[in-house]
């Protein structure tokens, strides 16, 4: 997979995207990420991206021309599968929207700053918006590296463990259940019995139950349908 990201601070997606899972990923080339300064593309010498908003109010704007010239650049090496923005206002990111982006090929994300791009924009070359959740982040790289980092551990062969991404809280609508390790015994708080009993089938079905306790406790919402 590879996504490209548009962004007036690249140097907010460098530290997230550079280590652990993402950095294994990227390394065995199963995922390549390119960030792109919007600057670049900017419409004068001084790197001016935003302006004004018409019809007044404080905070700028993400300039349309920028933008476009961004995005038709970086498509025409390309076709890109989607056209994200990433947006307070976009679809709720969740895990099977994580799902259903791990099996594209080419995705360009376009962080937003200031108070947002040009309705334009999203009107003609965005062809999805997401949000990561209901509050307000100052711009959007952090939810775009949040994008990469679900959809990238997701990439068949980037976890060790083929299994361990079905395991997930989330994947059946169910939260993970408790895990454990050494020692067996920590200030008198042992692990239980169960899972030291080396029987795989009573251990799976403990951890299902568990599963489902913590759901209806935590979040009886991901259980109602
Ligand atoms: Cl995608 N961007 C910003 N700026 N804030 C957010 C968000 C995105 N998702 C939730 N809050």
């Amino acid at each position: 997979m590879r996504i490209d990201i548009i962004s007036v601070l690249p140097e907010l997606l460098e530290s997230p995207l550079s280590h652990s899972i993402m950095k294994r990923a990227k390394d065995k080339g199963l995922l390549e990420v390119h960030v792109h300064h919007l600057r670049q593309w900017a419409v004068n010498e001084y790197g001016t991206v935003d302006d004004y908003q018409y019809g007044g109010g404080a905070g700028m704007v993400m300039m349309p021309e920028p933008l476009a010239n961004a995005i038709e650049s970086l498509s025409a090496s390309r076709a890109y599968d989607a056209i994200i923005y990433v947006t307070p206002d976009g679809k709720r990111f969740d895990q099977p929207a994580a799902n259903q982006l791990s099996m594209k090929g080419n995705l360009l994300i376009i962080c937003g700053h200031y108070k947002g791009i040009d309705e334009r924009i999203r009107e003609h070359f965005v062809t999805m918006e997401i949000s990561i959740g209901d509050y307000v982040l100052s711009g959007g790289e952090l939810a775009a590296a949040i994008i990469v980092d679900a959809v990238g551990r997701l990439l068949p062969g980037v976890l060790n463990d083929e299994t361990s991404a079905l395991m997930d809280s989330f994947q059946d609508n169910l939260l993970a259940p408790p895990v454990y390790t050494r020692p067996a015994d920590f200030r008198g708080w042992k692990v239980p019995e169960i899972l030291m009993s080396g029987d795989p089938k009573k251990i799976s079905e403990w951890r299902h139950e568990q599963a489902v306790k913590r759901t209806q406790e935590r979040r009886p919402d991901l259980m109602q349908d």
